[in-house]
């Protein structure tokens, strides 16, 4: 009685395993705890909460995935949604913290690092004494991040970078960045970027209206010294951070439901209370319309969300199949909350209510991580066997 109440219209726990159920508990209880009652003022301040770092780590939500040897937590990928379906029930940002230090940080290193690059950062990163972020994005290439221009030169005992990469989260405060650039053949690699090193900078991006609870920045490069033992060596090419982002993507289809979640129960428990023209709400067609359409699209987000964790499981599930969850899952989620909101009238619009920061922040997670537009072209692409980018 103490959790959240989660709609699971469909029985989908009768799927999950005990440990499935328990990772999620933990993550819920924790959320609850600890961010709900915390977030709307670091939203409101635009600040990104700090003291929520330690437990973060300790509900797996630092490489959830990641094998034990390098200080992950060794869940399977249902496991690892259910984390970020909790975190994002509490807030997109903070799952945003989750996944990049997860996904894009830590994975990369696990799968195109070596093992001095593993054992040097993967446990740090694991506990939260360290914090990443992914440096992809530049000023003049966001949804085409292959022609980037950030690029390194061999000086034969390091590598000199210069370039800019935009919006990145977790830049202002991050230890290390993992960074996307070209060498002099124009090859993208990944290169692990320390803070302190010189030329380097991370300002601060301000005047956010969505995602307000997570920092995000720039990454400037200005001839910065890059050791060469910082070069990830055994993947290059786009297809390296497309690679980081599928994991990421994955994570952000099951986070979505837990936004959708959050602002479907806060809705329903309003319908039910407030009282105009002497009845509930809840109890008119329209409000019931609402309702009852919301339940159908996170049951069915939840079912397809299942299966590709399934699919991930087994090694099966194809980029675009991560591309359509996550399309569908998070258009589903910022339809709930520009529904919900208006069910709560006024109080809607405000920090009383969660809906509206969701609904806000939802604006970032529908851009980053592949626009709307990109997932519905990377789909139309794999069902036509014609690209429509070039
Ligand atoms: P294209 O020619 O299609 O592909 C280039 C190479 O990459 C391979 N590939 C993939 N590999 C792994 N996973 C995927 N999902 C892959 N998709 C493609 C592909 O096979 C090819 O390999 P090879 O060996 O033949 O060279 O590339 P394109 O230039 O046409 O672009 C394709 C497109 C548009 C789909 C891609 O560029 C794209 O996804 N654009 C969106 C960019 C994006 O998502 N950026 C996200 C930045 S990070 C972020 O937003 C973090 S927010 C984090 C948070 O706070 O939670
Ligand atoms: P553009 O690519 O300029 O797109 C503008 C519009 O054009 C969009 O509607 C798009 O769908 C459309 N469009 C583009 N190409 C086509 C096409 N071929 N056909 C039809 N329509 C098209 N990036 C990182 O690398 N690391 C991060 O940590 C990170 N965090 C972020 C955090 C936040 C809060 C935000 C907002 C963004 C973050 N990003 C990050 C960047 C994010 O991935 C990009 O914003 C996103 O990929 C879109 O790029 P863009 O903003 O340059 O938009």
């Amino acid at each position: 009685p103490d959790l959240f109440q989660s709609p699971d219209y469909y029985l989908l726990d009768d799927l999950l395993t005990e440990e499935h159920k328990l990772v999620r508990d933990s993550a819920r209880a924790w959320v609850k705890r600890e961010v709900s009652p915390i977030i709307e003022e670091y939203a409101q301040k635009a600040e990104f909460p700090h003291q929520i770092v330690k437990g973060l780590a300790e509900i797996g939500g630092f490489g959830p995935y990641i094998p034990v040897e390098y200080g992950g937590a060794g869940l399977d990928q249902i496991s690892y949604g259910l984390i970020m379906q909790e975190i994002e029930r509490g807030d997109s940002g903070v799952r945003s913290t989750s996944s990049v230090q997860s996904s894009l940080v830590m994975y990369p290193i696990w799968k195109y690092g070596n093992e001095e690059q593993r054992m040097k950062y993967l446990p740090k990163l694991a506990t939260g004494d360290w914090i990443g972020c992914f440096g992809l994005t530049e000023p003049d290439h966001g949804s085409n991040p292959g022609g980037m221009v950030t690029n390194f030169k061999d000086m034969g005992d390091h590598y000199l970078l210069n370039g800019a990469k935009m919006w990145i989260s977790n830049a202002p405060f991050a230890q290390i960045a993992v960074v996307w650039a070209k060498n002099e053949e124009g090859r993208i690699h990944g290169l692990i970027v320390e803070r302190g090193m010189e030329g380097f900078t991370t300002p601060e991006t301000h005047n956010k209206w969505s995602l307000r609870a997570s920092a995000t920045g720039e990454l400037i490069f200005d001839n910065v010294k890059v050791p060469k033992e910082n070069l990830l060596p055994n993947k290059s090419g786009l297809g390296a951070p497309l690679g980081c982002l599928d994991s990421a993507r994955y994570g952000i289809a099951w986070g979505a439901i837990g936004a959708a979640m959050d602002c479907y129960d806060t809705a329903l428990r309003y319908s039910k209370e407030r009282i105009q023209f002497d009845k509930p709400i809840g109890a008119t067609q329209l409000q019931q319309k609402k309702l009852a359409e919301m339940i159908t699209e996170i049951t069915k987000a939840q079912l397809l969300t299942w299966r590709l964790g399934v699919l991930r499981n087994e090694g099966r599930a194809t980029s675009a199949q991560i591309s359509m969850a996550k399309r569908n899952n998070v258009n589903m989620a910022i339809e709930i909350a520009r529904e919900a909101r208006q069910m709560l009238g006024g109080m809607g619009i405000t920090g009383e209510y969660s809906i509206m920061r969701h609904m806000m922040n939802l604006e970032s997670v529908i851009t980053y991580e592949g626009t709307h537009d990109i997932h519905l072209l990377i789909t139309g692409m794999d069902v036509t066997g014609f690209s429509a980018f070039k």
